[in-house]
């Protein structure tokens, strides 16, 4: 131990033998440092001091990285759409108004606050839209991860009125990153190790300058692979188009169910995967039902309404099915 080292050294040392948190424990590492005079005889334990600061840091980002991975966000109503891209696009004020949140319209701070969520009502059903840390931090990249693969369906969002273009590629390039591949384009692929899913364009900010001829040229440029849509969320212009586009991206439909004798319950429909069939609507509602099920009425898809239909027969959206066991 050299000599002569001023009192403040010692409070440091302190504050660092007291300190809970890593970041207190570093602060008081670094302070120690910078105080201690520099000359041979505290090589060492400005060394020594250098090591604890490196092993304490890595650590603490250690922890942080599993607690993010762990993160993820509960699904609820007809689907979840993940909304991403680069800051300042529009997503907050994308979020707002078209669901009943209230996001902050501003960029997202680096902190471990949850993501805004909310839900987004398309007739009669709710479909769950996800606010996420902007693409190209790397500190939300982790985090960004575990949304972007649990969604159902991914909403790239960029602003048309600044090279547009530029921005799909970056937040595809991102998107590559993590693993995740468009599920529209090259289906017949396996692609292993990846990711697929269904991507939605959202050129948004249609009300700037050159966005009409920034979205013509994203839309020629995209609109064989992606499911597309311009709109202006300041302005509240077309987003009834946009969740119309949200509702086919997710390739879901809705069925009735109703009982012999009485009225469709309208309000509450089951959500299937498109290609969905009498099965497999019969398994969503009850598992044991379906050994019991005789035949099924349909209204909607069948040839005529109220038509007897057997277990594979198919469904399409808006379908009114009776079941008879
Ligand atoms: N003119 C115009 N400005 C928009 C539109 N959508 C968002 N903005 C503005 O763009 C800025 C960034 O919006 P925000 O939602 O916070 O972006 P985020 O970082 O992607 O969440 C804010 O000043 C918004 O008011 C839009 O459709 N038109
Ligand atoms: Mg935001």
């Amino acid at each position: 131990m050299p000599a002569n080292l001023p009192p403040q050294y010692f409070e440091a040392e302190k504050r660092f033998r007291m300190a809970k948190s890593s970041e207190g424990k570093i602060e008081a590492l670094e302070a120690m440092l910078a105080i201690m005079p520099k000359h041979k005889g505290t090589d060492k334990l400005r060394a020594d001091l250098r090591r604890k600061i490196a092993k304490i840091s890595q650590e603490a980002e250690r922890k942080y990285a599993t607690s993010r991975t762990s993160f993820y966000i509960k699904k609820e109503g007809a689907g979840q759409v993940a909304l991403v891209g680069l800051p300042n696009v529009g997503k907050s004020r994308l979020l707002k108004a078209a669901t009943d949140a209230s996001p902050e319209v501003a960029d997202y701070p680096f902190t471990t606050k949850a993501p805004t969520i909310g839900m987004m009502k398309f007739k009669n059903i709710q479909i769950q839209l996800v606010d996420t840390p902007p693409v190209a931090s790397p500190a939300s990249r982790m985090w960004l991860n575990n949304i972007v693969r649990n969604a159902d369906l991914i909403a790239i969002i960029v602003d048309l009125s600044n090279q547009p273009m530029e921005q799909v590629e970056t937040t595809l390039q991102e998107l590559e990153n993590m693993n995740i591949v468009s599920a529209t384009s090259n289906t017949k692929e396996a692609t292993i190790g990846k990711f697929q899913k269904r991507i939605l364009i959202v050129g948004n900010k249609n009300d700037l300058e050159n966005s009409s001829t920034n979205w013509s040229q994203l839309n020629a440029r995209y609109k064989a692979h992606f499911y597309m849509i311009s709109i202006s969320a300041e302005e509240g212009s077309n987003l009834e188009e946009l969740k119309r586009e949200v509702f086919d991206a997710l390739d879901i439909i809705r069925v009735y169910t109703k009982a012999p004798g009485t009225k469709p319950d309208f309000t509450n429909p089951i959500i299937l995967k498109r290609g969905s069939t009498v099965k497999d609507a019969t398994e969503t509602i009850h598992k044991d039902f379906r050994s019991g099920l005789k035949y099924a009425l349909v209204w909607g898809s069948g040839k005529f309404d109220g038509q007897r239909v057997g277990q594979e027969h198919v469904l399409q959206d808006g379908d009114i099915i009776e079941f008879h066991v």
